[in-house]
């Protein structure tokens, strides 16, 4: 592992410039302050205050805290805590995209419409909302109040966990895993990680099991799909990435947080020709939308607005001096934002009434008003572009492609009537594809940005495992030019003539972090599909998050592990100062679910476990051993034409100020939803080739 602050050239040439700045960044509060050594294993208990009890030492495994509450149970009840911090966060999200949903229904949103309406037939489907005679609105009603039941309703289980594989079903109903209610689980971790309740390390950690269950079958997998239902379900489209994206001579406005709602009106009110010619009285070229995080990844998606960067890009994009107002909604934003944005002109602009910040502007957005919400915080960036000191971009941005869905690639495999998963299934069982991996999660300033997740990108794909990627994994990726389509040439040659045939990149962004429910449904189609066993415990499969930062990402990582999968985290192990705990967790979930949870902070170690994983269950399926000789070079992309023609195709229609309607699902077939706006040019250029990566191009993980 390097010592390098970050492999990401735009980030160094930034951190050199806060230097000479006397600025101090979250990598340089890393240099100054190492984490707590008690706290960062499980061994510290803060539940009572009679501690907080610190179980340290040589013979710590045998010590206990006042109450008598060991390390497993110590370890173990942190844990719990920690999944039920992250089911809250993106749960709370999937509860506002329902009530946003719901006020739409009412005609209370302005601004606001059932953007897909396919997507909407085929959640009410899921939920046993009737459809036949009923208009949209009465429909989309039904289906928030559904989505609204799934946090409090008293009686039955989570919906969603109908969409498993019956195997999975009945293996959660067996063990009582199968969760309730999303408020009620999190409540209940809560009480039972309370002085004196469950003080079992395995009971609590299967309580934590489900509890993540109501997050990735429900609150995630909700916000997923009311988030399509309102503004599109994606597909493929081009941008650019990197702090690169920001314009010299425009208004930058940068969305930063995790929720969809107003950055899509933001979008529209950056490409409001009433607010562009404002800009233009000021002296700017015109109005810059651009990301940080995943409020990034769900306008990406759906618009082709370009990501500037990550978690730890966030005080970078402040640094350069060129961004006239940073709004940001809820999780994933620093404090340290308040302080730097007073040090430039930036207007730091809070907008949820659940997240303000020392410093900033509170603007608060009701999506009753949003329209509005967003002219008003689109004018105050104008106003501030007067007020610019000296700026310092990198130049830096690469070319991306993003925007695909559990449904795009149902449509990419078998076209609008006949979607299915047969040919990646196929190209599994045969060997030309060795197993899939997920790489996903964020950044965290104790590890070199960027370098694990490149690093595993890079690997899986020579040995052609096939990578799906969402949140700041997937901004990674990107700024390293793996999400580009040219990037076929490093992939391993029984991969690349699948993804050629099939005409998907080996690399597929499918998402935010909430969008980590695809994965989910992705594999449980391709588990029942046919030919890859029964369940997702059953797939050549592995999920990784290298760089971890917060709650969400432990949520994340259970209920995949919860779901069947293996997955490995990296930095470090919060329960590694109990090997109880960490047993149970690794051997003792396997036996029981058949996924597992591991930290493995070196990357070397963390790729040969990826594929011992993948290649032992391609032994327990019976499937041929890979073998990277088998399959030779194709040496014919007609992936790279095929995408390139349909972004060309958008590009025109942009540039014709076509709005296409029809189909969000299988936009090839019929048309897509995506609103590429009035042919502003918003710096992702829609030139109609997707480009070759740029002449500064850097080579990801080598140079680190
Ligand atoms: Fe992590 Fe989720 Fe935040 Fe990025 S944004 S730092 S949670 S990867 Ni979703």
């Amino acid at each position: 592992m390097g010592d390098a602050k970050s492999i990401d050239p735009a980030a160094l040439e930034m951190l050199r410039h806060a230097d000479e700045c006397g600025i101090g960044t979250v990598f340089s509060r890393a240099d100054e302050m190492k984490p707590c050594p008690i706290g960062e294993t499980g061994a510290c208990c803060r539940i009572c205050s009679m501690g907080p009890c610190r179980l340290v030492g040589k013979d710590a495994e045998s010590k206990t805290g006042l109450c008598g509450a060991d390390l497993p149970t110590v370890a173990a009840r942190h844990f719990a805590r920690q999944v039920a911090g992250g089911v809250s966060a993106h749960s709370d999200h999937g509860r506002d995209m329902a009530m946003t949903l719901r006020a739409v229904a009412t005609g209370e949103a302005a601004g606001y419409t059932v953007k897909d309406e396919q997507k909407l037939m085929t959640v009410a489907a899921y939920m046993g909302v009737p459809t036949g005679g009923r208009n949209v609105n009465e429909i989309a009603l039904d289906v928030a109040d559904v989505a609204l039941a799934q946090f409090g309703q008293p009686h039955d289980d989570i919906v969603y966990t109908r969409r498993a594989t019956p195997k999975r079903q009945a293996l959660w109903k067996k063990l009582g895993l199968t969760p309730r209610a999303i408020d009620r689980e999190v409540v209940e971790v809560m009480h039972r990680t309370h002085e004196g309740v469950d003080l079992d390390a395995e009971n609590i950690l299967k309580s934590a099991l489900r509890c993540s269950l109501a997050d990735g079958w429900g609150g995630a997998m909700l916000s997923t799909d009311i988030s399509d239902i309102l503004f599109g379900t994606p597909s493929p489209l081009s941008a650019e990435v990197n702090l690169g994206v920001l314009k010299a001579d425009q208004v930058n406005v940068v969305v930063h947080g995790h929720e969809p709602t107003l950055s899509a009106m933001l979008v529209e009110a950056s490409r409001d020709p009433e607010l562009i010619a404002e800009a233009k009285a000021k002296g700017a070229e015109g109005i810059n939308l651009a990301g940080i995080c995943c409020t990034s990844n769900e306008i990406l998606m759906r618009y082709g607005i370009p990501p500037a960067g990550n978690f730890l890009h966030q005080e970078l994009a402040v640094l350069t001096g060129a961004v006239e107002a940073m709004v940001v909604d809820v999780q994933c934003i620093m404090q340290a934002l308040g302080p730097l944005a007073q040090r430039f002109h930036t207007k730091l602009i809070t907008t949820s009434p659940k997240a303000k910040i020392p410093g900033a502007v509170h603007i608060e957005f009701d999506e009753h008003r949003a329209p509005e919400t967003a002219r008003e915080i689109v004018r105050l960036a104008i106003d501030n572009y007067a007020h610019r000191g000296p700026i310092h971009i990198p130049d830096y941005h690469e070319p991306l492609v993003a925007g695909f869905s559990h449904e795009y690639l149902n449509y990419m495999q078998g076209g609008f009537h006949r979607g299915s998963f047969r040919p990646l299934n196929d190209a599994v069982i045969a060997g030309r594809i060795r197993g899939l991996a997920g790489v996903v999660g964020c950044n965290n300033a104790r590890v070199t940005q960027d370098e694990g997740i490149v690093t595993m990108i890079k690997e899986f794909i020579a040995r052609d495992v096939m990578v799906v990627v969402t949140g700041c994994a997937a901004t990674a990726g990107a700024k390293a030019g793996y999400l580009s389509p040219e990037i076929l040439d490093a992939a391993g040659p029984g991969l690349r003539e699948v993804m050629e045939a099939i005409g998907i990149p080996p690399v597929l962004h499918l998402g935010s972090c909430v969008d980590n429910s695809r994965i989910l449904t992705v594999l449980t189609q391709v588990a029942t599909e046919g030919g890859l066993g029964e369940d997702i415990d059953d797939l050549p499969a592995v999920g990784l998050c290298p760089e971890w930062m917060c709650e969400k990402a432990i949520a994340i990582g259970t209920y995949f592990a919860a779901s069947g999968a293996h997955v490995i985290f990296g930095v470090g192990s919060p329960v590694a100062a109990s090997s109880v705990a960490t047993r149970l967790m690794t051997e003792g979930w396997e036996e029981m679910v058949g996924g597992d949870l591991e930290f493995i902070p070196d990357w070397d170690e963390m790729l040969a476990r990826s594929l011992e994983l993948i290649d032992g269950k391609r032994a327990a399926l019976k499937l041929r051993p890979y073998d990277p000789a088998q399959f030779g070079d194709s040496g014919d992309s007609p992936y790279f034409s095929a995408i390139k023609t349909y972004l060309a195709e958008k590009a025109s229609e942009a540039e014709a100020g076509v709005t296409v309607v029809g189909s969000a699902v299988y936009p090839l077939a019929e048309g897509h939803s995506h609103d590429h706006g009035d042919g502003h040019d918003h710096g992702h250029g829609h030139e109609g080739d997707a480009g070759p990566l740029h002449a500064h191009g850097h080579a990801g993980g080598e140079e680190a």
